[in-house]
């Protein structure tokens, strides 16, 4: 993988995640086929009522690009097996549904208009294939037992023709994100789906066929190949990790679309997650489950909407930005980019910030929601002044002097 690709996917930092299907109009979380054990014929009621009618995908551009977004990754295919493009491979895709129009290519179009970048989710999972070899109602595979009906090269041929379609459609794209290879998973001694994993989708091959069509794309790890980034889910590393690496976060802990989900994280705490990965060199990747008329309801505009007002006076110390050689204080992030280190303080302190060995390294310093100077100094820790205890700090200690109340 070259080099400049990579450090533009590092670079760009923030991206939006879109999962989108059938799910939608279930409204009650992406699973909802398996969780339900619904059959398939149960499940077609929602096929057969697709039609998104408000479907904008300027409107969900516009939104990520005013959130201070630079990418965007949609599930062209989740773990239901239905389609949101016209594929030549299946008749379970959008266009059997009432709406009855490809999905994918309207949305590259408005994302890649802003410059944004453009992604797919596949799903290895697919509840739906005739051939897909484990199934959560049918527990014996789960067990580890088989389906001698199921022929699971006849699955990966499809999976690998879906993926080249994809590619040759709608490419280049920056991204591909497998979701997910699933060998080894045991739960109290007992593998928790059965499957050959790797060898059943024939990974390397189709990483191979991927490379050969489009050599520079990044493609995330969940083949249970390296890949080019790890994507740690719903949780933040507790450091740099040794890889590049994405962050996939939820607004509410569902990733498709969920009504009377009232989870909601605040955006304070999405922006917190946002510092905190670039701070540790990391991507953050923040998800909306549009609902079944295609749009971003209320609650997740407000969100992307309050996010961008920080972006826009902060995105410099985001996009761009990466792990300091500094350690920063309790309740402090550092990111920096270039000589500039940014100081993302997540709990006011009255007054007086206390950086450890800064003293000297610093030739100006200033807050960045208005430019205005932040004076400061580095308090000799052999004296006490009577007013602040300099000499509890260490040494090298450089002190700045912060607004009241926080901006
Ligand atoms: C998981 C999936 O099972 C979820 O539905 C979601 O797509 C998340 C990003 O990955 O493994």
């Amino acid at each position: 993988m070259s080099d400049s690709r990579i450090e533009d996917f590092r670079q760009r930092r923030f991206g939006l995640f879109v999962h989108w299907g059938l799910y939608a109009l279930a409204a009650r979380h992406e699973w909802v086929k398996q969780r339900e054990n619904q059959t398939d014929e149960q499940y077609q009621r929602y096929f057969e009522r697709f039609d998104p009618d408000l479907y904008d995908p300027d409107a969900w551009a516009e939104a990520a690009q005013r959130a201070g977004m630079r990418y965007t990754v949609l599930t062209a295919k989740h773990h239901d097996g239905f389609c949101l493009w016209d594929s030549a491979l299946t008749d379970y895709c959008v266009s059997g549904t009432p709406h009855g129009k490809d999905l994918i290519g309207p949305f590259v179009e408005a994302f890649r208009g802003r410059g944004l970048g453009v992604g797919f989710y596949y799903s290895l999972l697919d509840w739906h294939h005739p051939d897909f070899p484990i199934d959560g109602l049918h527990p014996a595979y789960v067990e580890g037992g088989t389906f001698p009906d199921r022929d699971v090269t006849k699955y990966a041929d499809y999976l690998h023709g879906q993926v080249e379609e994809l590619l040759t459609r709608y490419g280049p794209l920056d991204t591909l994100w497998f979701d997910f290879s699933y060998a080894g998973r045991v739960r109290q001694g007992k593998p928790v789906y059965g499957g050959k994993g790797k060898a059943e989708w024939r990974s390397e091959e189709l990483v191979d066929k991927i490379r050969r069509i489009q050599p520079d794309i990044l493609i995330n790890n969940r083949l249970e190949l390296p890949g080019d980034f790890t994507t740690p889910e719903q949780f933040q590393p507790p450091g740099p990790l040794p890889t590049v690496w994405e962050a996939c976060q939820t607004l509410n802990g569902s990733w498709g679309y969920d009504r009377d989900n009232h989870a909601w994280k605040s955006p304070g705490l999405l922006i917190r997650m946002l510092i905190d990965s670039v701070s540790k060199d990391g991507n953050l990747l923040l998800n909306v489950g549009p609902n079944g008329r295609g749009e971003f309801e209320p609650r997740a505009l407000d969100t992307l909407r309050e996010i961008g007002d920080w972006m826009r006076l902060h995105s410099q110390s985001i996009h761009g930005a990466g792990v300091s050689q500094f350690q920063a204080p309790e309740d402090c992030r550092y990111t920096q980019r270039g000589d500039r280190l940014y100081v993302h303080v997540l709990s006011w302190p009255y007054r007086h910030l206390h950086l450890p060995g800064l003293a000297g390294k610093v030739r100006y310093a200033q807050l960045l929601n208005d430019k205005s100077e932040i004076r400061m100094w580095a308090p000799d820790p052999k004296v006490d002044n009577g007013n602040v205890n300099y000499f509890t700090l260490p040494e090298g200690t450089l002190t700045l002097e912060l607004p009241v109340q926080p901006p």
